[in-house]
């Protein structure tokens, strides 16, 4: 009897514990990214929210494994939606009027923790790597929780696919690497 009342109190206190235990930490939650700045070398610098980028023509993709460069599986993406990187930078219009103007910049895609990876003009827009290279806002055919939205970035042709999966995206920055 009072180990059924004890064994009883133990469940209804784990029930009690269990939903602030899978919660997303407060670190994620409090990194969650509302809207993507694009700046730099561009003509008309851009404040994406959810909706806008909802409104760009979409880009989706299937399964995906997220994998750190260690080789150590992050996770299984099943599918996602977005907007090619490519389709937001003709939107802003790369300030590169100069013949050799666009091999010089690097694109730097930022975070709201800090994090960042860069691409080029080369890779977008000059190599089958440019179709893959996605700014989403869906994962697994739901809206991106805390863990990584809610906006991210993937580059679905990359070897390893974790370092530049990008979450909590907020900025893509075109800057001008020498004169
Ligand atoms: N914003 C942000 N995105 C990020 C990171 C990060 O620190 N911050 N780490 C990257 C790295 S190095 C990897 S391998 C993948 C998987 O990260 P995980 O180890 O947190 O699953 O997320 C990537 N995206
Ligand atoms: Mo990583």
């Amino acid at each position: 009897m009072l180990k059924t009342i004890f064994t009883g109190f133990a469940a209804a206190s784990l029930l009690a514990a269990a939903p602030a235990a899978w919660a997303a930490p407060a670190a994620a939650r409090d990194n969650m990214s509302h809207a993507l700045a694009v700046t730099g070398m561009v003509e008309t610098p851009l404040t994406l929210t959810l909706a806008d980028l909802r409104k760009l023509p979409p880009a989706s993709g299937g399964e995906i494994a997220v994998t750190r460069h260690n080789g150590d599986k992050a996770e299984t993406i099943t599918s996602y939606k977005g907007v090619r990187l490519r389709d937001i930078l003709d939107k802003a219009v790369l300030d590169a009027p100069g013949h050799n103007d666009v091999k010089k910049i690097a694109i730097i895609a930022s975070a709201t923790d800090g994090y960042a990876v860069v691409f080029s003009w080369g890779e977008l827009y000059n190599s089958p790597a440019g179709e893959g290279i996605i700014v989403y806002y869906e994962k697994n055919g739901k809206a991106l929780d805390d863990n990584d939205g809610e906006i991210a970035l993937i580059s679905a042709q990359d070897i390893r696919t974790g370092p530049r999966h990008v979450k909590w995206l907020n900025g893509i920055e075109v800057r001008k690497l020498v004169e």
